[in-house]
């Protein structure tokens, strides 16, 4: 069954994506057991004292599979998935792509907010969470967001104590049964290819929620390719730092990635470098991917880290800026190469070469994965600007998917009616035909790599009794590239502090990487001639240093 809502591609363009073996018609859930008879012993996940070979992962996973199903959770059903970087992460990814049940990949640091509205959204017939995780008791707020959920929710807890009323999961995964039957039964109902595999989310949503469903066909497509650009093979060991519930580390090529190029998978459920260094050393860790400001911080802390990093050969670096300067400075830092990436969960992702000369991989984010990808650039006018010139990026492809799922409107704006996606990113594309990001006409931050809406901020903000107008903008920071700086009016006779915006922004359930980190309160704000927040004026007051 096909998630209703799902935009799908052209039939004509499906035949040439299928023709030129971009889709290969295989559900990604199938892909456990070629796996496992191919390199059944390896060891594929490694989590601290945690090892499971390519074996492991596939009874665990048809175990769960099985178990989900016993739960009545079917083809075409959605779970909202919100667990760290553990293994339990990939156990549970793999079971529902066996079962077709589409997990939606949210962020640990998501709270009530965004797992309530995404939940609603798609019609989330479970939540799978750690039991407890950083200071905060996610059964609790999952019981309390399957409650407030439209249609009823089951909460399935991956840790050591699940309460009365929850479902446990790694109970699931151990249960008994012969395994031979259990692998024939799943692959009988294996789900079509064509049907969403994974629910992503859009960085950046504004009040709709934008979640993109990523095909069988096109995310395998996404992390075959990923894998072979960046060299991946049976020697790979893949080190996931950022949250894998990200494209990029899903996916780019990532963890899903490194499994399927036979290599394995290293889970570290934080970016500290004391922890990565050691884990590079401990594990023979070969390639890796960081954001730039957590890369910054690699680059600091490896000249005196008393490790032995020599058998890191590649560094992916994405998701926002990388400065031509900390670029120079991360081979000679980490010893390896650097390989930037310019990615996104709607689709097109970018890489430089493993083997780039310097000019390309320190001032580029390098060209598309496939030659099947379509870039166009347009100026203002929706027209293309002239070879060079910077302009907004419009992209199609294989793995491009050409709407957002259940938001008609929505898609009306952010897709042009040819199926074009608007990345809303300025991009020039070099002679060479590298991308080369340099600015953005979308309303959002990039803290650090995590998307976030300004108008989302703002909505939130505005239903705050003190506020009469707010407008949120980035300013810039050397630290995590942007940080989110809010510009409010107040009531008359009110005052508001960044503690009052913290505190109610907390109330209500919104992640803490979304919470304003500056507030400038003014008597008014400049307007455009439309009536709106005029935010170049609102910037200039930023660099200008406050009013
Ligand atoms: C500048 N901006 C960048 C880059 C992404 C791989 C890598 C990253 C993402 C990702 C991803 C950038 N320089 N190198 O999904 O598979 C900004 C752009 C883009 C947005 C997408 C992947 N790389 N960006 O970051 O969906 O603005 O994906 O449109 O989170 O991040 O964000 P997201």
């Amino acid at each position: 069954m096909r998630p209703e809502g799902a935009v799908p591609w052209p039939e004509d363009l499906a035949r040439v994506y299928r023709a030129a073996g971009c889709w290969r018609d295989r559900p990604l859930g199938s892909l456990v057991w070629e796996w496992a008879e191919r390199r059944g012993d390896r060891v594929a996940v490694v989590d601290g004292g945690h090892r499971l070979t390519y074996l492991d992962l596939a009874l665990r996973s048809d175990a769960l599979a099985e178990g989900l199903a016993g739960l009545g959770l079917a083809a075409g059903d959605t779970v909202l998935l919100q667990l760290p970087n553990r293994w339990e992460f990939v156990v549970v990814t793999l079971a529902c792509l066996r079962l077709g049940v589409v997990p939606v990949m949210m962020l640990p640091a998501h709270r009530e907010h965004e797992l309530a509205s995404i939940g609603a959204h798609v019609g989330a017939k479970a939540l799978v969470v750690p039991d407890g995780w950083r200071g905060c008791d996610h059964q609790e707020l999952a019981r309390r967001v399957a409650d407030a959920l439209p249609g009823p929710a089951r909460v399935l807890v991956v840790g050591d104590e699940v309460r009365p009323g929850c479902v446990d999961v790694r109970a699931l995964m151990r249960r008994g049964g012969d395994p031979g039957r259990r692998r024939r039964r799943l692959d009988e109902r294996a789900p079509d290819p064509s049907d969403v595999a994974v629910f992503l989310l859009s960085g950046g949503t504004t009040g709709v929620p934008k979640v993109i469903g990523r095909t069988h066909n096109d995310y395998e497509y996404n992390f075959r390719r990923c894998a072979e650009v960046c060299g991946f093979g049976p020697d790979t060991v893949y080190l996931a730092v950022l949250p894998v519930a990200h494209n990029f580390a899903l996916a780019s090529p990532g963890v899903l990635g490194a499994l399927h190029a036979g290599g394995r998978v290293v889970l570290l459920p934080t970016p500290r470098p004391e922890a990565v260094f050691a884990a590079v050393e401990a594990e023979g860790v070969t390639a890796t991917s960081a954001v730039p400001a957590v890369v910054l911080k690699w680059v600091e802390a490896a000249g005196s880290c008393g490790r032995d990093l020599s058998s890191l050969r590649h560094v992916h670096v994405g998701g926002s800026v990388l400065s031509p300067e900390v670029a120079a400075r991360i081979g000679p830092a980490l010893g390896c190469r650097l390989q930037q990436v310019y990615g996104m969960a709607e689709g097109l992702i970018c890489y430089t070469p493993a083997d780039a000369p310097d000019e390309v991989a320190h001032a580029t984010q390098g060209s598309p994965i496939s030659a099947y990808d379509e870039l166009l650039v347009v100026g203002p006018d929706g027209r293309p600007v002239p070879p060079g010139e910077p302009g907004e990026l419009l992209t199609r492809g294989p793995y491009t998917p050409r709407g957002y799922f259940g938001v008609p409107a929505q898609n009306a704006v952010s897709f042009t009616p040819d199926g074009w996606y608007r990345t809303g990113d300025l991009v020039r594309i070099t002679p060479g035909g590298d991308v080369v990001v340099c600015g953005r006409v979308k309303d959002l931050i990039n803290r650090a790599g995590e998307k976030i809406s300004a108008g989302e901020i703002e909505t939130l903000v505005q239903e705050m009794p003190e506020v009469a107008e707010a407008a949120a903008v980035a300013v810039p920071d050397p630290e995590v590239g942007e940080r989110v700086c809010l510009f409010v009016r107040v009531r008359p006779g009110r005052t508001l502090t960044l503690d009052d915006v913290a505190g109610a922004l907390a109330a209500r359930g919104v992640a803490a990487f979304k919470i304003p980190e500056r507030l400038e309160v003014l008597d008014e704000l400049p307007h455009t001639p439309i009536g709106k927040p005029d935010k170049k004026r609102l910037l200039d007051l930023v660099a200008a240093g406050g009013r």
